[in-house]
């Protein structure tokens, strides 16, 4: 079932078409009203008249959260601030907030794209939406929110916390879809456990996770688990929020990002310069329908590549892989680029060992070191530590022989590293 039959099954040419329609008005409206944009244009002797196809795109100025922080809070806006009715931020850890602001229009696009989405993982008007993403300034949540309501399905706007009285109330109101991020699905998963219920005791049948990275491994262990099928989707603040793009039931085999409102290219995230298809590299979107921020070529930081091959769905828009985790997450150990990810998959295959896991690193004399802890579940726990000791060498091999590093191991007991409530904290740099 598709929410939009004929803009998500558009055939390529015919959308392609669309695509250069919306570009060209695009930047034919940021170079006429939004300084920031004419500057870049200038600098390049650009005009907007020289996009004539998609592949011109390629010659435009990207963008980059830095332009967004320098221009904070409204730089660039490319609609009057009368026309935006919604803002949301995202925090940032380091320098000044990111702020993105929706017109009407951007709010309906949005709440379409998410009524996609669910549609896309097999949701109806039959489901009970449990929604535990934040609510606030984050997108998570009023993207989730509006989307569930557009589909027609009912919200249970919980966000964030309260895990015991989330589990009680899922049980309670019979929810069928579970909305968080994967390493949150876990953490209830343990507290349906503690609450003296099984999964079986509640109605869940699909799971839609995504604001941080996961691996297959991970998708395995939440579908065992909490007895649903797991979808991944994925988004950021800066391009929309949530429902940027989303896998598929039929295939549940790469995200279909929605190319009628999304332009992706792969680059080379060292030389910026755009990379086959099939490559692997940093994700750049440009939005063409928004209207309260639009982004021309906006570097997204993740880590993925694009796959063109037909999808068995009948969707027409191009699929990526999973998010292999961010250009500025990846680890460099004694030269060696790793992506926390891809640690998490070794871990994951290893029999007995949880997905709570942390990745420290710390500097000795000129040297990085990489400890991961990760917690070993209770039947484990109570083995000998002879056993557990022959474990952490099995994977310390494992990690030297797929990713090319050596790092320490430590096995350590269930419970004792912090669960989150959004966004699990996987790297500890002590550098
Ligand atoms: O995390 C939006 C979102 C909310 C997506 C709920 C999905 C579900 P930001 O806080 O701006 O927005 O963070 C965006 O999170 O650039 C990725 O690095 C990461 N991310 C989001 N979805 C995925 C995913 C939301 N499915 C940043 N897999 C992005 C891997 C993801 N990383």
């Amino acid at each position: 079932m598709m929410y939009e039959v004929e803009n998500e099954t558009m055939p390529r040419e015919e959308l392609e078409t669309l695509q250069l329609k919306r570009l060209q008005y695009l930047v034919e409206k940021l170079y006429h009203n939004v300084p920031f944009y004419r500057e870049k244009f200038n600098e390049r002797g650009l005009k907007p008249e020289h996009v004539k196809s998609l592949k011109d795109l390629q010659y435009l100025p990207f963008t980059a959260k830095q332009d967004l922080r320098n221009n904070y809070p409204y730089g660039l806006f490319a609609s009057p601030k009368e026309n935006i009715v919604r803002i949301h931020a995202s925090s940032g850890t380091t320098g000044k907030a990111t702020v993105v602001g929706y017109t009407q229009r951007d709010v309906d696009t949005w709440a379409r794209l998410m009524a996609r989405c669910l549609m896309a993982a097999g949701g109806s008007r039959q489901d009970m939406v449990h929604n535990a993403y934040g609510y606030g300034l984050f997108t998570g949540g009023l993207g989730m929110h509006y989307g569930a309501e557009k589909l027609g399905a009912t919200i249970m706007p919980f966000s964030g916390g309260g895990t015991r009285r989330q589990v009680m109330l899922m049980k309670d109101f019979g929810s069928t879809i579970l909305c968080s991020t994967p390493s949150y699905a876990i953490k209830l998963y343990e507290t349906i456990l503690a609450s003296g219920m099984t999964p079986e005791d509640l109605k869940l049948r699909i799971g839609i996770f995504g604001a941080e990275p996961w691996s297959e491994g991970m998708r395995q262990e939440i579908q065992s688990k909490l007895g649903l099928k797991a979808y991944d989707i994925y988004g950021l603040s800066e391009i929309m929020g949530p429902g940027v793009a989303i896998e598929c039931k039929e295939a549940q085999n790469g995200l279909h990002i929605w190319e009628d409102h999304f332009i992706p290219e792969i680059i080379d995230p060292e030389t910026c310069e755009v990379l086959p298809m099939g490559a692997t590299g940093e994700l750049v979107i440009t939005t063409i329908t928004k209207e309260g921020i639009p982004l021309i070529r906006y570097r997204t930081r993740d880590i993925t590549a694009l796959n063109p091959v037909p999808c068995k769905c009948g969707r027409t828009h191009i699929r990526m892989e999973r998010i292999k985790g961010r250009s500025d997450d990846m680890l460099i150990i004694r030269g060696v680029n790793v992506f926390p990810s891809q640690i998490e998959s070794i871990l994951l295959d290893t029999h007995g060992l949880t997905s709570h896991y942390q990745l420290i690193i710390r500097r000795q004399g000129s040297m990085d070191t990489l400890e991961a802890q990760v917690e070993v579940d209770e039947k484990l726990f109570s083995d000998k530590i002879k056993h557990l000791q022959k474990i952490e060498a099995k994977i310390q091999k494992d990690i030297k022989e797929f990713l090319g590093i050596t790092a320490k191991v430590s096995l350590v007991e269930p419970q004792s590293i912090e669960r989150s409530q959004g966004k699990a904290k996987r790297v500890i740099d002590l550098r």
